[in-house]
């Protein structure tokens, strides 16, 4: 039996995540490995594996995942410093769990590219 995606099973609240946003299309959570001083997760409550996946009936969903970002950016104290939203896309992206998440990072000056 394959093993259940863990962000769906944050979603549905069978395992434990530092949540700080429901609503009725994405879940939001602190990142387990963060990577700035601010690094939050915001993933919908819909599986789908990967950003190659997305369909033209999606783009009110990943809207929604980005003025999220822009919402959680100000509660946070981000907003005005600066912050940086990306979806890893892929195995050479760096994409490691196959649920899309938006990566929300900020509180720190930042380097670009990102190697
Ligand atoms: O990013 C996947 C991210 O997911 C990575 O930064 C760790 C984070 N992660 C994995 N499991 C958890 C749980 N259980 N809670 C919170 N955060 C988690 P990617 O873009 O796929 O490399």
């Amino acid at each position: 039996m394959s093993k259940p995606c863990i962000f769906c099973e944050i979603v549905a609240g069978r395992m434990d995540a530092d949540v700080i946003h429901r609503d009725d299309q994405v879940v939001a959570f602190h990142d387990i490995h963060p990577q700035a001083p601010t690094h939050v997760l915001i993933i919908p409550r819909r599986h789908i594996e990967s950003m190659v996946d997305i369909q033209p009936d999606d783009a009110s969903l990943i809207g929604h995942m980005h003025l999220t970002a822009k919402k959680l950016a100000h509660e946070l104290g981000i907003a005005d410093t600066g912050y940086r939203s990306i979806f890893n896309c892929g195995r050479d992206a760096g994409q490691t769990v196959w649920h899309i998440h938006l990566h929300l990072m900020g509180g720190r000056s930042m380097g670009w590219p990102p190697w």
